[in-house]
């Protein structure tokens, strides 16, 4: 059995060693992409039992993607390799303390034909929690129809869902779509974690009370609204959490969310209360800023400690 099951597509990811335009830059470093898969990585290292469905292709990409999964703990048991398609990969550029360039090859990828297997089926049906993001609603028919599945399975068998909307708009034909697509989801899902400019997209309504709100109305138990160095507020019916960010010295923004999700679902797995889950949530966000790769900052449960300890709130 599994603490908490995710799905999408895990990608290699290609990091800029120098500053400037992606065509300028001559010189990558490789990693892993896929907010899944740091998600999946993340609620791993803390030591919870974190599985990873999805397709790769036959290619050094996909056994790279599978074999890293692996080596942090993460169970791929019903991830399975697409004898035709490619693993998908992107470009990023070197970020600065900021948001990178970052560029797609992933059109007509392994990733973007996975479809629900009695494996599939049977990892999501064992878990304690589902985890799903807005990616895999863009990205083809088949991913799309797998979500719709995970989650009736997740809801048969009584699991808590989370969404992370995660837009992509670039993967997306147009602006509308995207919206009810992602919003019909999220009205199924019990925790809600928009970033506060998709929030904003998503709902129309600029305020984190105004977006939580929002989602509260279309059924879920908890809202968080991440607002990047701003900090995040977490919601219920009636209620307002809210955490001023940690103090870090930031490379590269990317993973933020995935960081906070994963820390959000570990800390409601150990059934802490909602301050201290949004706490945690709030820590291993900030921790995913200060690396590069996505997944470099995720933290083990010492380093977490470690860090909570002696962090610094960000000033008011
Ligand atoms: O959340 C981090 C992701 O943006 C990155 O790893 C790539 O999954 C990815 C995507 O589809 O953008």
């Amino acid at each position: 059995a599994l603490d908490a099951v995710t799905f999408g597509e895990a990608m290699a990811m290609f990091m800029a060693c120098e500053p400037g335009p992606l065509h300028a830059v001559s010189t990558f470093e490789r990693g892993l992409a896929g907010a899944e898969t740091n998600v999946a990585v993340g609620l791993a290292r803390l030591g919870h039992r974190s599985g990873w469905i999805g397709r790769v292709g036959a290619d050094p990409f996909g056994t790279y993607a599978l074999e890293t999964l692996r080596a942090e703990g993460v169970d791929t048991r019903a991830a399975s390799v697409d004898g035709t398609a490619p693993t998908g990969f992107q470009l990023k550029g070197l970020a600065l303390g900021g948001d990178p360039e970052v560029r797609y090859f992933r059109a007509g990828s392994a990733g973007s034909r996975l479809a629900s297997t009695e494996d599939t089926d049977e990892a999501i049906a064992s878990a304690r929690h589902l985890h799903l993001t807005g990616i895999p609603l863009a990205l083809s028919a088949s991913t799309r129809a797998f979500a719709l599945r995970a989650l009736e399975i997740a809801r048969a068998h009584g699991a808590t869902v989370s969404f992370d909307p995660n837009i992509r708009p670039t993967l997306w034909t147009s602006e509308g779509e995207l919206i009810d697509t992602t919003n019909a989801i999220a009205a199924r899902a019990d925790w809600v974690l928009p970033g506060r400019s998709e929030g904003r997209l998503l709902t129309g309504r600029d305020s984190a009370d105004g977006i939580a709100d929002f989602y509260l109305g279309l059924g879920a138990s908890r809202v968080a609204v991440k607002d990047g160095a701003a900090g995040a507020s977490l919601h219920a019916a009636g209620h307002r959490w809210d955490h001023a960010g940690f103090r870090v010295s930031v490379v590269d923004t990317v993973g933020a969310g995935d960081g906070f999700a994963a820390g959000l679902i570990s800390a409601y797995l150990d059934g802490l209360d909602d301050a201290s889950a949004l706490e945690r949530a709030s820590a291993v966000g900030a921790l995913a800023t200060t690396h590069r790769g996505d997944r470099d900052g995720l933290p083990t449960r010492e380093q977490l400690s470690a860090f909570t300890a002696g962090a610094t709130l960000a000033p008011a």
